[in-house]
């Protein structure tokens, strides 16, 4: 039972994240879906917002509903929960998908195949993302460390690859933590095996783009199939899907634990 007043003092409000997050579409559709959230409102800024006004209002024990998923260290941090979502709008297990573009297989084969291999445990990943909050998100450094101290992964990644001499490779990614932190592992083991590795933080459309028309050879960055799904299906056909680099991941919308509510239904418009 949702306590009488809590949808009034969230001023129907969603604390959201980018503009161009994934997630900020699929929260329209939620708002758009959900009879709760007839007339609600998504305020969007910056994750990095979002954090800062999840932490005051847990500091305040005040109401917020804020965009979040997992694997993020905010479930680490705070008691939060995620709020049911009966309607299934926000989907059920994302996989974090490795994509590549056409021709990438034939034009440098060696590294498509440490690329298809990169694979974390859901669990490795939460562990990294700790990490990465005790060393300020420094994902250069983070993944550096990550990769120094689990060579037994990478070596498993890179078995019998030949390396190569100073191929150019471009990566792209968006700049959300857990990919910030696979993409410079992956920076790391392909400059180890002799490739120049550019890598290109943008949004998530630019990536697709990107990837599609060849300016860029892959990407560890796409959430699917409900977060990126959209993008993913206006450029079907035109990259390859390597498959995911991280399963269990998740999106929805969270609250604060000490909150009376559980469902994005006992939410009021
Ligand atoms: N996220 C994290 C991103 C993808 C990774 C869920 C905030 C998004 O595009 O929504």
């Amino acid at each position: 039972e949702a306590a009488p007043n809590v949808s009034e003092e969230l001023e129907y409000t969603i604390t959201g994240i980018e503009p161009g997050a994934g997630q900020t579409e699929t929260n329209e559709k939620a708002i758009a879906e959900y009879d709760s959230l007839a007339g609600w409102e998504q305020e969007t800024a910056s994750s990095a917002a979002m954090l800062t006004a999840l932490e005051n209002a847990i500091d305040n024990e005040e109401p917020i509903i804020v965009a979040a998923w997992s694997p993020h260290y905010k479930f680490a941090k705070w008691d939060l929960k995620y709020l049911e979502d009966p309607k299934g709008v926000f989907g059920e297990d994302e996989q974090i998908t490795t994509i590549a573009r056409k021709g990438l297989k034939d034009d440098m084969p060696k590294a498509y195949k440490i690329i298809d291999r990169i694979h974390w445990e859901l669990s490795t990943m939460e562990s990294a993302l700790l990490q990465a909050q005790k060393m300020n998100f420094e994902f250069e450094k983070v993944a550096k460390k990550w990769v120094d101290n689990n060579q037994d992964i990478v070596e498993k990644w890179t078995k019998g690859v030949e390396p190569v001499d100073g191929k150019e490779i471009e990566l792209v990614t968006t700049s959300w933590d857990t990919e910030l932190f696979s993409a410079n592992v992956a920076k790391i083991v392909l400059e180890q095996q002799g490739y120049d590795v550019k890598l290109t933080p943008v949004d998530p459309a630019i990536l697709f783009g990107a990837i599609s028309s060849g300016e860029a050879d892959a990407s560890l960055s796409p959430w699917m199939p409900t977060t990126h799904g959209a993008f993913y299906e206006k450029y079907k056909g035109q990259f390859v899907d390597l498959g995911p680099n991280v399963e269990g991941a998740k999106i929805g919308l969270a609250v604060p634990a000490y909150m009376d509510i559980d469902s994005i239904e006992d939410l009021q418009p």
